[in-house]
């Protein structure tokens, strides 16, 4: 199978209830890109990217467009197999992981459904149709990610994950040991996040600070160099977020022993080919991590639920959605929801969604 078309689409997703807020953001609305392919045999597929915004991470909306721009007129008639697909996008362009993903996720897509079979038996297969997810706060007042706190924990979430960073970190330490207060006992994990936005300083007295706190630290500072520097002197768990970048970074933190599991983005290690990989290295390592995407309608949902519904359960940390902050779905039927803090796995061919491409317009571009 090849491919004869592709179409690149842009589609804005407001912040239902907005902002979004972590260290380094703080977003209202994101811009998303559709990449629907077409095979010479008439097969569709669709991939999405969506960064959330341009200081998350080294990623950008219109950067991802650029990309697929660059790569699009090569990729007509390349081989619809991931992991030649992957070899042929590097061919066309260096780097951009974040959009050679949307690619990659409407291959598999593709492959799926030209076989009638769901993506997530061509990664190994899902061991759950009940895949758990995490909720995430915005980085907030002490008293109100408390009361959140609360909340998701009474809807069924078995995990949490408190942004913090971007401000005094007396508040962060007041909010992390709010929401201990409303959720020991309960067995609900809980993840603190920092987003890069913690220096060294900041996070040793976090951890000095909240030492009877069973919490992981995520992405608490900035660098590497930072994660090296503090790893033997805090006494919480230490998962790698945005540094993340690529399976090179990953082998090497995992091998090394810097990081005790990771929060793991499908665009950011470059698509669901990649995502496996990744899954079977921290599998190798016995280290917990999860399976989501930075942003993102139905399409990266479906992504991150099939893969994250193939991971060994003691190591899933969960598959976080935008969901719950997007008004309605891409596909009205087979779209991806959360219940009580856990996902419903879409079993049809493909990713098992079929996006109704009229919420999009017309495609950006052609090919
Ligand atoms: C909580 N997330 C998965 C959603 C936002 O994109 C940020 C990300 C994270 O873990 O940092
Ligand atoms: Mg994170």
């Amino acid at each position: 199978m090849r491919i004869k078309e592709i179409h690149i689409y842009q589609h804005d997703l407001p912040v239902r209830n907005g902002p979004y807020t972590m260290a380094n953001a703080e977003v209202w609305a994101l811009d998303t890109t559709l990449v629907k392919i077409v095979s010479d045999s008439g097969v569709v597929g669709w991939g999405e990217t969506c960064p959330v915004g341009p200081t998350y991470a080294e990623a950008h909306a219109g950067g991802a467009r650029a990309a697929l721009l660059e790569m699009a007129p090569g990729l007509v008639g390349a081989e619809m197999q991931p992991l030649a697909m992957r070899r042929k996008m590097n061919s066309l362009l260096n780097g951009h992981n974040y959009a050679k993903a949307a690619v990659d996720i409407a291959t598999h897509d593709a492959i799926g459904k030209a076989l009638g079979v769901n993506v997530a038996d061509l990664l190994g297969g899902a061991v759950t149709d009940r895949v758990p997810s995490y909720y995430a706060t915005g980085v907030g007042a002490p008293d109100d990610i408390a009361r959140l706190a609360r909340e998701k924990m009474d809807e069924g979430y078995p995990r949490l994950q408190i942004k913090v960073g971007g401000r005094p970190v007396e508040l962060d330490i007041e909010t992390i040991l709010k929401v201990w207060e409303v959720v020991k006992g309960s067995g609900m994990r809980l993840a603190v996040d920092g987003n890069r936005g913690w220096t060294t300083r900041d996070a040793l007295r976090v951890s000095r600070e909240c030492p009877h706190v069973p919490f992981i630290m995520e992405q608490p500072c900035n660098t590497i160099e930072d994660l090296k520097k503090i790893r033997g002197q805090v006494s919480h768990g230490i998962y790698m977020d945005e540094n993340s970048v690529d399976l090179n970074t990953v082998i090497s933190a995992a091998g090394t022993g810097l990081v005790d599991g990771f929060g793991m983005k499908l665009t950011r290690i470059g698509g669901l080919q990649q995502m496996m990989a990744f899954r079977d290295i921290c599998e190798a390592r016995n280290l917990p991590h999860t399976c989501d995407d930075s942003w993102g309608g139905d399409i990266i949902a479906a992504a991150c639920t099939q893969i994250g519904s193939t991971v060994r359960p003691q190591l899933l940390e969960g598959v976080w959605l935008a969901a719950p902050y997007i008004e309605g779905n891409y596909d009205s039927q087979n779209g991806i929801s959360i219940e009580g803090g856990h996902i419903r796995r879409p079993t049809g061919p493909g990713l098992g969604i079929i996006p109704d491409e009229s919420l999009f317009g017309g495609p950006l571009a052609s090919f």
